[in-house]
């Protein structure tokens, strides 16, 4: 394909990705301010999105061995879309979950329970796959969104993890790796503690 073709098939893909986020924002909130409106409280506390970039794109298929095309980005990269959603307590995961996955127009392709089954390091999180519908001028797409779920301080062990993988170049000292998965128990007895503390104050 000519260079000037594939770039604009490029931009393309990555505003269909910005339209899905735009698209699974709007519900996520729009479930939120409805909690809030039948005094459910807020179980979403904040909501960060990213199109991934071209860098990071290109990092991912040459690790997987694919050639670096906008149409083999679309068919073999599922978190080109990302959204973190951000929750007071783990109860709120599968609220939102349940609430989203229950929407007739999300198809819920992948799920990766990082919350049940945690990563050897410790890291905690709920990963799911959907598909959602864009409408453009042109007709509909369909459009692969990765949803992260997780609490505010599974959100901070795993910034602060990610800013000690990349400060060492990914080679993290053995001793360092221990101390972050004690770490990472600790956040959890955390949120145990907090959603017991929640329940109390719900049933009284
Ligand atoms: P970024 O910058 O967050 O986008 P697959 O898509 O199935 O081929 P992948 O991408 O490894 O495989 O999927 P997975 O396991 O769902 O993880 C994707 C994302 O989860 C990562 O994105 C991180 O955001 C997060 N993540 C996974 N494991 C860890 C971890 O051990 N620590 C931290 N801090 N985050 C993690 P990217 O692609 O790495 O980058």
């Amino acid at each position: 394909m000519p260079p000037v073709e594939e770039l604009k098939e490029w931009r393309q893909l990555l505003l269909w990705n910005q339209f899905a986020l735009d698209e699974i924002t709007t519900k996520l909130k729009i479930l939120n301010e409805e909690c809030q409106h039948l005094d459910e409280g807020n179980p979403i506390e904040h909501i960060k999105s990213r199109v991934k970039s071209i860098e990071s794109i290109s990092k991912k298929l040459e690790r997987k061995g694919i050639p670096f095309t906008a149409r083999s980005a679309r068919e073999h990269i599922h978190d080109m879309a990302g959204v973190r959603v951000i929750c007071a307590f783990t109860s709120d995961i599968d609220k939102i979950f349940t609430m989203l996955s229950q929407q007739t127009d999300v198809k819920v392709k992948k799920i990766k329970d990082y919350v049940g089954k945690p990563k050897a390091n410790g890291y905690r999180s709920f990963h799911i796959i959907v598909e959602i519908p864009i409408f453009l001028k042109g007709g509909m797409e369909l459009m692969e969104v990765e949803i992260q779920l997780r609490t505010i301080a599974m959100d901070f062990w795993a910034s602060l993890e990610h800013k000690i993988y990349y400060k060492f170049d990914k080679e993290v000292p053995d001793g360092l790796i221990d101390e972050l998965t004690k770490t990472a128990n600790i956040v959890n007895e955390l949120d145990d503690r907090m959603l017991t503390i929640n329940n109390r104050i719900k049933e009284s």
